[in-house]
């Protein structure tokens, strides 16, 4: 019995530190790299920065802007986006703004301060896929995750 309980409680430790593992991946990408966020002299910088990176859950990215007024305001849809709607919300920037991806997700930033926004201070951000996980999905992946370790635990019984 004592062989059985150690064997699972062996099984969850190794588990769990492959959890820690994965979260110590993590990458901070500070937005622009060294021109921080600001009205950019080319109207598809920002677009392209984000394009050319790879966004995974865990990572952050920092709005950090030294000059000038700005925020970072996250708008829901692409529509939104393409109108520079200033809706939504809005975080004023200064010394850094820190946002870290929990799921993956398409998300829409902008600077609502004039016409920042119109002049291209603004980008697209695909984490993972791009897709957001729908309620169900979410549910169906953690029930499944839930019984892949119910059934190793049975295994793990069976084979001692
Ligand atoms: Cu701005």
């Amino acid at each position: 019995m004592a062989g059985r309980l150690s064997f699972t409680v062996g099984f969850l430790i190794v588990a769990s530190a492959g959890l820690r593992h994965g979260a110590c991946a993590a990458t901070t990408y500070t937005v622009g790299d060294d021109l921080g966020w600001t009205v950019p002299k080319n109207s598809s910088y920002y677009e392209e920065w984000a394009s050319q990176k790879t966004f995974q859950i865990g990572d952050s990215i920092v709005f950090n802007s030294t000059t000038g007024n700005h925020t970072a305001t996250e708008v829901d849809t692409r529509e939104e986006y393409d109108n520079c709607t200033k809706m939504g919300i809005i975080v004023k920037v200064g010394a850094g703004v820190q946002k870290t991806f929990d799921r993956n997700a398409t998300l829409y930033y902008l600077c609502s301060e004039g016409t920042h926004c119109e002049q291209g201070q603004k980008m697209i951000v695909k984490v993972g896929d791009g897709i957001a996980p729908s309620f169900a999905a979410r549910s169906l992946a953690a029930a499944a995750a839930a019984s892949a370790l119910f059934f190793s635990t049975v295994a793990i019984y069976f084979l001692n």
